[in-house]
């Protein structure tokens, strides 16, 4: 630990004092009056010191060096909590532990009194968590930004089975101890208004933004403290505070607030994250936080730029933003309009530096979450920002005629401005246009990205749509949630393997090795128990650790198939009262996933699995055999505790849906089996295990568009398969809702008259037919052992350093700097 840099001032007794000194001073508690969580909060005030110190030290470092440095502009970070994870990468764990415990205090207990900050809703917010953590741990120079929502995703309580939400505080009253303050980092921001034709003292003649709004954006660092070296970078969240007093003569002006003016105060732009995944809804107040947060993040990084002394002209040498997803992508038009309007360039100068700043990452291919705005609404709202679109789309139509000459269809088809009754903007072209390089997130995603999504951009643009292949971050998905299993690599294959996962390859030689299987399976076990126990505490099931645990745990979406996994589950309910030669190994199947609250269907799915639940925990006919867990309120804290403790990984997406999926990383490095489809990121994983340790099953993505171009009927497989026809026909029974047939009627609807339009009952037999392979295969415990074991060996390819790693290689251009 003590070659770890930023441990070695660690001086016990001053951080004793420190703790009693925030516990005092700062939360005005005495140490008589201290409960855990004053405690915890403490102790992090006590903590955030050394990375607040290192992060400023960081920052002149990075300026000194003249290093350039990219960028992350996300909507959506979600780390998780900070405190366990941070000791970690400081290499403190142990000394704290042993500083609270002289205190009569235990840091695990401490640790659990921190509420997630759930600033994100699924895989595109964690992966971002992730990148921040990998590039901390590399050093590669890099700021994250994000907005700071006073209330993160919403917390999820079950009532009678349906999903009910209430507000995400997760600051708590007194505060988040890691966050720090930055009001020197202040930002104005505008909004609404008109554009405004003058000519300048050199007789030019130019635009420019007369708003009738304006806010400001404070600045709250959170510390991304690099693994075993002294780099923190600043993932740098933004807050909208109304100015006051502003400008109440334009604001009570009827001409400048246009009729749209929204009927909101300013003060609540950060106020929620929006809480769809994958299902762009077009409200005004998410324009406005993209735009805030945008406007905060590009005017940060050219203060940080000047202030390095570099001139504009540097500007792309230097920095390099990397757009997660296209929910920034008003950052592009931010930066051509003070490039413009501002210093004053020419068109073709800005249009040097802004196209060669910006890359792109696509994580998703389904049609609804692809955005537009539109054009009324930007007009509005930011009337400069739509004149500097309309003309970058100008000049690209220009680049398509030359292309494809006379050819209205395709320009058409990649205009930025898709034209209809109402004109929309599509962000995805304006990004395609107007970066260096975009990426897919999995080799099979990618793929499609260049070959159904935007072929044309792919001939137009060669070499500028490319792949990163996903990671995960083994610090926080191996060493900080599975310590037994962390023990045992170490002992296997050193201590330096959460920095340099290539490492865990060392342990295929062990597969095979009996002895080493019998304790991976025993860590496998405690796990299980810590997962058992948490559920016996929290939701009152008992469970047997024997059974297979089988786990899906993603936000919910038809794409998905939770239904897919249901229907399962109802088949082998109704076998195992129904058919007496019927044999299986006892199971537990749980589930973990949010709805978007205006996403009825979701919801549909997630009330019929807990009525499933509810009886099949209850009916004793079943002998034990079934049991199904709607662990509440899914989140990273709990997914700590899930993937450890699973048998068998649910990764069951439609083929061609998932752009690469993160979990399905982090179940297979905690030994867990996959059963899944060749869609995202699974097609990699059985690369790197081989055949015979994943369970792949269903239509492949060509198959796919080839039944649906046939005309799919999803009849022909309900008359076909007596089993599949017995699951279904359960959902139109009151078996689950006593007294009410027909509650759970919906879900059956939707995949028998409504199209299924995911191909849930084409893949049905063959799922059935895998999982029966995995209930034989658990039984023989050895073979299991080493499929489990092989899984973690072979794992490497998917830590985020290595997708860091490429991001820094081929696109950003980035080297590292070693503080
Ligand atoms: C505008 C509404 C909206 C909101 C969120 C549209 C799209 C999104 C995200 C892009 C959805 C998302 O999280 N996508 C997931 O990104 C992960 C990280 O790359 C992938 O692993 C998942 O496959 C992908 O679904």
């Amino acid at each position: 630990m003590t070659k770890n840099g930023q441990t070695q001032q660690f001086d016990k007794a001053a951080f004793k004092a420190a703790v009693e000194k925030h516990l005092t001073t700062t939360y005005a508690t005495t140490l008589a009056n201290a409960t855990p969580r004053s405690w915890y909060l403490a102790m992090g005030r006590a903590l955030a010191e050394f990375t607040t110190t290192n992060l400023l030290e960081t920052e002149k470092t990075l300026a000194e060096e003249k290093a350039r440095s990219v960028n992350y502009l996300s909507l959506e970070f979600l780390i998780g909590r900070l405190t366990g994870n941070n000791l970690i990468s400081m290499g403190l764990y142990e000394n704290v532990s042993q500083a609270m415990e002289e205190m009569g205090l235990n840091l695990t207990d401490l640790l659990e009194e921190e509420r997630d900050p759930a600033l994100g809703n699924g895989g595109l917010g964690r992966l971002a968590a992730c990148f921040m953590d990998s590039l901390a741990a590399q050093e590669y120079p890099a700021v994250g930004y994000g907005l700071h929502y006073e209330y993160g995703l919403f917390r999820q309580s079950f009532v009678d089975g349906r999903q009910e939400e209430a507000p995400d505080a997760w600051r708590g009253a007194e505060g988040y101890p890691w966050e720090v303050l930055r009001p020197e980092l202040t930002q104005q921001v505008n909004l609404y208004g008109h554009v405004e034709a003058y000519t300048d003292e050199n007789g030019t003649a130019c635009r420019r933004w007369v708003p009738a709004l304006t806010v400001e954006g404070v600045a709250w660092d959170l510390p991304i403290v690099g693994y075993g070296n002294k780099s923190v970078y600043p993932l740098r969240l933004w807050e909208c505070r109304s100015t006051a007093p502003f400008n109440l003569a334009r604001f009570n002006d009827g001409d400048y607030v246009g009729a749209q003016f929204p009927a909101l105060e300013a003060g609540n732009v950060t106020k929620v994250l929006y809480p769809n995944d994958n299902h762009d809804q077009g409200k005004a107040l998410r324009l406005m936080q993209q735009y805030f947060h945008c406007a905060c993040s590009v005017a940060d990084i050219l203060r940080r730029h000047h202030a390095a002394g570099h001139t504009i002209e540097e500007l792309a040498k230097l920095e390099t933003i990397q757009l997660n997803d296209t929910h920034p992508t008003i950052a592009i038009p931010e930066l051509m309009r003070i490039l413009l309007d501002e210093y004053k360039l020419g068109w073709d100068a800005a249009w040097e530096i802004a196209s060669n700043t910006f890359a792109y990452t696509n994580h998703t291919l389904l049609p609804e979450a692809l955005e537009t705005w539109s054009e009324a609404l930007i007009q509005a709202m930011l009337p400069r920002h739509m004149e500097i679109i309309f003309e970058i789309n100008h000049r690209f139509l220009q680049v398509v005629e030359a292309k494809w000459p006379g050819n209205n269809s395709i320009k058409r088809k990649l205009s930025i401005i898709e034209e209809g009754p109402q004109r929309m903007v599509r962000m995805a072209n304006l990004c395609v246009v107007s970066t260096y390089a975009v990426n897919g997130v999995a080799a099979l995603h990618s793929e499609l990205v260049k070959r159904d999504l935007f072929p044309e951009f792919n001939e137009l643009f060669p070499g500028r749509l490319t792949n990163v292949t996903n990671g995960v971050t083994p610090r926080r998905w191996i060493k900080y949630c599975n310590p037994g299993l962390s023990a045992l690599i170490t002992e296997k294959v050193g201590e330096d393997w959460p920095a340099h996962l290539e490492k865990i390859a060392e342990l295929e030689q062990f597969a095979t090795d009996a002895d080493f299987q019998k304790r991976y399976m025993a860590v496998k076990k405690e796990n299980k128990q810590r997962l058992a126990d948490w559920v016996e505490e929290n939701m009152g099931i008992e469970l047997d650790t024997n059974a297979i645990f089988d786990i899906q745990i993603k936000r919910l979406h038809e794409y998905k198939r939770q239904h897919l996994n249901l229907l399962h589950i109802l088949s082998l309910y109704h076998r195992l009262l129904n058919d007496p030669t019927f044999d299986m190994h006892p199971r537990v199947f749980f589930f973990g996933a949010k709805a978007a609250p205006g996403y009825a269907l979701a919801k549909d799915i997630i009330f019929a699995i807990n009525k499933v639940a509810e009886k099949v925990n209850n009916d004793p006919r079943l002998g034990g055999k079934l049991k199904v867990v709607f662990v509440p309120d899914y989140r990273v804290s709990l997914a700590e505790i899930l993937f450890p403790a699973a048998d068998v990984s649910e990764q069951i997406s439609t083929a061609g849906k998932e752009a690469s999926g993160t979990g399905n990383m982090k179940f297979a490095m905690n030994g867990a089996l996959t059963i899944g489809t060749m869609d995202g990121a699974n097609v990699e994983m059985r690369e790197e295990v081989g055949d015979d340790n994943i369970f792949i099953f269903g239509l492949l993505v060509d198959e796919v568009q080839q039944l649906k171009q046939e005309g799919y009927d999803p009849y022909r497989y309900y008359q076909a398969d007596s089993v599949l026809r017995a699951a279904l026909d359960l959902l139109d029974t009151d078996e689950f809702t006593p007294g009410q047939p027909g509650q759970l009627s919906a879900i059956r609807a939707n995949l028998l008259d409504g199209g299924d339009p995911y191909l849930v009952l084409a893949d049905f037999a063959d799922y059935v037919k895998t999982h029966e392979k995995i209930d034989a295969e658990y039984r023989d415990q050895k073979t299991w052992a080493r499929k489990a074991i092989l899984n973690t060996a072979l794992m490497s390819k998917f830590s985020s350093d290595r997708s860091i790693r490429d991001y820094a290689n081929n696109i950003w251009k980035l080297d590292p700097v070693n503080r």
